[in-house]
């Protein structure tokens, strides 16, 4: 009965933790809802989204990001290019004041190479953004499987699955 009772309460303080740890604030910019798609665990690459609301008087500017999980994380962009949809690197991208940048699968998004761990729905783990401003701001980011379709608001750009792109780098 007593070890029924603290698995309960371990399990809802690690639920709190987490919800908690999805969003962000950072000075002037607000952090939202940081996801990964869960990948089967062969995946070499994955990808981070988030949102960043500047909500101050100044422009900013992510520089890049970084996780324990990934060799290397690179800011990318998607670009048409002959037809085609293609990732390029992006060396900054900058988040004016009221601004929100969206980071999307289908348009701007954090890319993981050479990940150390598989992406598992459910799970989460820790990327550090550094900022122009703000410096390095942590974050948890999430992974969803596909039953969490639609929370993320990506429906619609689900013919622009990341997975299908050519990987230029
Ligand atoms: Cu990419």
């Amino acid at each position: 009965m007593r070890l029924i009772h603290i698995g309960l309460l371990l399990g809802a303080a690690m639920l709190s933790a987490q919800s908690m740890a999805h969003d962000h604030t950072a000075g002037d910019l607000h952090i939202e809802h940081p996801w990964s798609r869960a990948l089967p665990p062969v995946a070499p690459t994955g990808a981070a989204y988030l949102s960043i609301e500047n909500r101050g008087q100044h422009s900013d500017r992510l520089l890049g990001a970084d996780t324990p999980i990934a060799g290397h994380a690179e800011l990318h962009e998607h670009v048409h290019e002959d037809g085609l949809m293609k990732m390029q690197q992006i060396d900054s991208i900058e988040i004016a004041p009221g601004e929100r940048v969206e980071f999307t699968p289908g348009g701007h998004h954090i890319m993981l190479f050479d990940l150390k761990q598989p992406l598992v729905a459910g799970s989460s783990y820790p990327v550090t953004l550094t900022f122009e401003q703000a410096g390095e701001v942590d974050i948890e980011v999430m992974v969803r499987g596909e039953e969490d379709k639609g929370q993320a608001g990506d429906a619609h750009h689900s013919t622009h699955e990341h997975e299908q792109h050519d990987h230029h780098h």
